[in-house]
């Protein structure tokens, strides 16, 4: 009963990652869907900042993060926040599994990723193309925008 609810992301996803695709004719489109990504606005003068997104994976295989990158950012991390002893901390993650038909969410409080060394400075409003590689090989393009906090 999820399929055709499910197909209609998926070929939004593969109709709007035909760009990327021209530039790196080499990489194939994951099946996993990106939705809701947006980067908060750095605080002045502070050289990183954090993205978050949602990853839904209608494949029967899981799907596993790797890295991140960006035009948008010199290097994109995948970061864990976590609370130690009440205070929060974070740490790298060297993946993040998306489980066959299941979806991830990176959120505040949790995983994120961690973009480092801006070339440009991002302002509220502004749209930031990240891709994300898969340990398959297979990549997958979210269009994040820039705000303050979560809408
Ligand atoms: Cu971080």
């Amino acid at each position: 009963m999820a399929m055709p609810r499910l197909l209609v992301p998926a070929l939004v996803f593969v109709v709007s990652s035909a760009p990327a695709g021209a530039q790196l004719p080499a990489a194939r489109p994951s099946p996993v869907v990106v939705r809701d990504a947006w980067v908060r606005t750095p605080a002045p003068s502070v050289p990183m900042t954090a993205g978050y997104l949602t990853i839904d994976n209608p494949s029967d295989h899981d799907v596993t993060l790797v890295a991140a990158t960006s035009i948008a950012a010199g290097r994109i991390e995948l970061h864990e926040m976590r609370d130690e002893n009440g205070r929060a901390s974070m740490r790298m993650v060297d993946k993040v599994v998306i489980p066959a038909r299941g979806s991830v969410a990176l959120a505040p409080g949790g995983l994120h990723l961690m973009l480092i060394g801006m070339p440009k400075a991002l302002v509220a409003g502004d749209e930031v193309p990240i891709t994300l590689h898969m340990s398959n090989g297979t990549v997958a393009v979210a269009r994040a925008t820039v705000r303050t906090a979560q809408q």
